[in-house]
C-alpha cells in the first residue's frame, strides 16, 4: 500500500510553492486524460496560479463539452523553461520523445497516474493502480488539501471516472469510486446528461460503419473471444474515420459468456490498433504489453503492423496463451 498522505503532502507542497505550471496528459487523449487536465487546471485557477493546459493530440468530439476545454493548447512544442510540469494519466513516457523532452526541460515533474506500466518517473509521483482513474486520484488529492471544488471541477472528475470505468461496468468500479461519485453528485451535476453527451452521439454514418465492422465478427475458443475489425476502405465508404470506432467495443462486449472482446482498427499508416476488453480474469494489459502496448487489466491496447489476417492471428495466439 502506498503512503498516500505523505505523497499527497509532497504534491500539495509542490503545488503551493510552484508559480508556473504546465499540465499535460497522454497522446490520443481519452475522457480521463482530458478531464484530469481540466480538473487540475481549474484547481490551479482557484489557487491563483499561472498555468497552461496542454494535450499532444486534439480532444475527441465527445469531450468538447467539458468546462474550460477551449483553453487547452493542442501542441507538441513546449517552452524551453518549464518550472512545474504535472503529467497526468501517462503510464509510458519513455517511447514518446515529446514526453522525455518535456521531463528533461522541467525543473519539477509531478507524475500522477493509475497505469501498471508507470515506473514512477519524475520528482514526485503518485501511482495507484487500484484507482479507477486519475480523476479519482485527483478528487482525493483535492479533498485532502481542502482545495475549493466547484460544479465545473465536479463535472470533469465525474466524466473521467465515468469513462475510465466504461460507464461503471468494469471491475474498477469500486466502492470507493462510487463513494467519490456520490460526493461529486452533490454539485448538481446531471449524470443522464453527461452520459448522453459522451455515449449517445452516434451519427448515421457511424452506424453504417458499425454495420460493416459487425459483419466481420468472428468468435473463437468456444465463443469466448470475439474479434471484429475496421479498415481504411470501410472508413472511406462510410465517410467516417478511425476515431469514430472508439465506443464500438461495447457492442461486442454484450455477447454472453465472452471473456475477451477485440477490435482491430486500421490507422492511416496501415498498421492496426488493437483494443481489448476483458470480461473475465484475463489481464489484457499483459497481452497488450507483449506487443509494446499497455493499459489496464480490463481495458488495454497495442499497435500491430501487418495485414488484418496476420494481425488477428498474432493477437489470437497471444490471448489463447492467457485463456488456457
Ligand atoms: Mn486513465
Amino acid at each position: 500500500m502506498i503512503n498516500r498522505t505523505e505523497k499527497f503532502l509532497k504534491i500539495g507542497n509542490a503545488i503551493k510553492d510552484g508559480t508556473d505550471f504546465i499540465i499535460l496528459a497522454h497522446t490520443n487523449p481519452d475522457g480521463d486524460a482530458v478531464a484530469s487536465v481540466l480538473a487540475m487546471g481549474l484547481i490551479l485557477h482557484q489557487l491563483d496560479k499561472k498555468f497552461t493546459m496542454v494535450l499532444p493530440d486534439p480532444v475527441p468530439r465527445e469531450y468538447l463539452f467539458l468546462p474550460g476545454v477551449s483553453d487547452i493548447e493542442i501542441t507538441r512544442e513546449l517552452p524551453e523553461n518549464i518550472e512545474t510540469l504535472i503529467i497526468l494519466d501517462c503510464g509510458d513516457v519513455k517511447r514518446i520523445k515529446f514526453f522525455s523532452d518535456a521531463i528533461e526541460k522541467a525543473k519539477t515533474v509531478i507524475n500522477i497516474d493509475h497505469h501498471y506500466s508507470n515506473n514512477g518517473y519524475g520528482d514526485l509521483s503518485f501511482i495507484d493502480q487500484e484507482s479507477s482513474s486519475v480523476t479519482e486520484i485527483l478528487f482525493e488529492l483535492f479533498e485532502y488539501h481542502n482545495y475549493p471544488l466547484t460544479r465545473e471541477i465536479a463535472i470533469c472528475l465525474y466524466t473521467g471516472i465515468l469513462t475510465d470505468t466504461g460507464s461503471f461496468k468494469q471491475e474498477n468500479s469500486t466502492a470507493k469510486c462510487h463513494f467519490i461519485v456520490s460526493k461529486l453528485l452533490k454539485f448538481q451535476i446531471k449524470p443522464n446528461e453527461i452520459y448522453s453527451i459522451v455515449y449517445e452521439q452516434f451519427t448515421f454514418n457511424q452506424f453504417k460503419l458499425l454495420e460493416l465492422g459487425l459483419s466481420t465478427l468472428e468468435m473463437f475458443e468456444d465463443n469466448s473471444i470475439a474479434v471484429i475489425h475496421f479498415d481504411n476502405e470501410m472508413f472511406l465508404k462510410t465517410e467516417t474515420q478511425y476515431t469514430d470506432v472508439s465506443e464500438f467495443i461495447n457492442f461486442i462486449r454484450l455477447i454472453k459468456d465472452l471473456k475477451v472482446a477485440v477490435i482491430c482498427k486500421q490507422m492511416k499508416s496501415g498498421d492496426f490498433r488493437v483494443s481489448m476488453r476483458s470480461k473475465s480474469k484475463i489481464d489484457v494489459s499483459k497481452i497488450a504489453f507483449s506487443f509494446g502496448g499497455g493499459g489496464h487489466p480490463q481495458a488495454a491496447a497495442c499497435t500491430i503492423p501487418g495485414k488484418i489476417d496476420e494481425v488477428k492471428q498474432k493477437i489470437l495466439l497471444k490471448i489463447k496463451e492467457f485463456i488456457n
